[in-house]
């Protein structure tokens, strides 16, 4: 059965009021303003996708979107409606629809099971593309509307809505700003609350990169580690950077957060090296694909890590 037919299906058998769980970034925020937009329900943003929040109103459908499907069944009773295209378990938990595919992205999914043709909803779709599949991703709808807005606006609009979680801040100012406005012109021209708090957000992480950038790569064996003091979760940027700037090297970005007790990490990789291999033979252990991968540490154990990477040769 085609997605879009299994999505009515379940949402005859629980028409009741539903809520959406959505990851943090464009694609996940997109999505969620998609469904808010077409359906109408409560959404609510999950900080983390390994350790799912508890719901915060009681709903009779939850969707998750952008979130990957859980290993084992979610922390409520509702049936659940996984909208994603991260690698998914081959054995799903019970009363669990996983609307799924690799090719597209969350936004680009939930544009195709939302909406209709001609629903004005397009350029938030091309937002969460643009953000997670970059310009060239062969996607017409993408396409047509870069045609339309051009590229530098709607990147200019995707690092507003990164920008929220980027600067540690508040990501429901990023779903308003794309649920107040009907047009990529009209949000970036808007002085709407929701985009002068991302205008914020913008400026706050410019500065903690800028800060961030000055640090130096510390070489040993395979690795390079970038080590620096933030209260922004910027890592994944600096990770990038380094990356492209070491082909030989999996790339370590560690964020000591000032704000609280841990270590936020970041890990890139380019050709050959498979990042969670080489770090997992020196103890460390990190989630997500051999070439980009995080985790989140103690002090403790990172003062351990750093110990054993230490040890290695220059
Ligand atoms: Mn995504």
């Amino acid at each position: 059965m085609a997605l879009r037919e299994q999505l009515q299906a379940w949402q005859e058998r629980f028409p009741g009021p539903s809520l959406a769980l959505h990851d943090f970034d464009a694609d996940g925020i997109c999505a969620a303003a998609l469904y808010k937009r077409s359906l109408g329900g409560v959404t609510q943003v999950a900080r983390s996708r390994l350790n799912l929040p508890a719901l915060q109103q009681p709903a009779e459908l939850i969707y998750m979107l952008d979130l990957s499907c859980p290993e084992h069944a979610p922390p409520w009773s509702q049936p659940t409606v996984v909208i994603d295209h991260h690698p998914h378990p081959e054995k799903l938990p019970e009363n669990l629809l996983l609307l799924h595919r690799a090719d597209r992205c969350s936004a680009w999914l939930a544009h195709e099971l939302f909406c209709g043709q001609d629903s004005q909803l397009e350029w938030i779709a091309a937002l969460g593309i643009l953000s997670d599949l970059g310009d060239s991703a062969n996607s017409p709808l993408l396409q047509a509307e870069l045609q339309r807005w051009g590229t530098n606006p709607l990147r200019q609009i995707t690092s507003l809505i990164n920008s929220a979680y980027r600067a540690d801040g508040d990501c429901k100012q990023a779903l308003d700003a794309l649920m107040e406005h009907d047009s990529p012109s009209q949000l970036l021209h808007s002085s709407h609350s929701s985009v002068a708090y991302l205008r914020e957000c913008q400026r706050k992480v410019r500065k903690r990169l800028g800060q961030a950038k000055q640090v130096p790569a510390v070489k040993r064996g395979q690795l390079a580690l970038v080590q620096f003091q933030s209260d922004c979760p910027v890592q994944s940027i600096i990770a990038q950077i380094w990356k492209a700037r070491l082909a030989d090297r999996v790339v370590l970005a560690a964020n000591l957060r000032t704000d609280r007790p841990e270590v936020h990490l970041s890990v890139r990789s380019r050709g050959n090296l498979n990042a969670i291999e080489i770090l997992g033979r020196l103890g460390l252990v990190v989630r997500g694909h051999s070439q980009s991968a995080g985790a989140v540490l103690t002090p403790v154990e990172w003062e351990t890590f750093l110990e054993t990477f230490y040890a290695n040769p220059h």
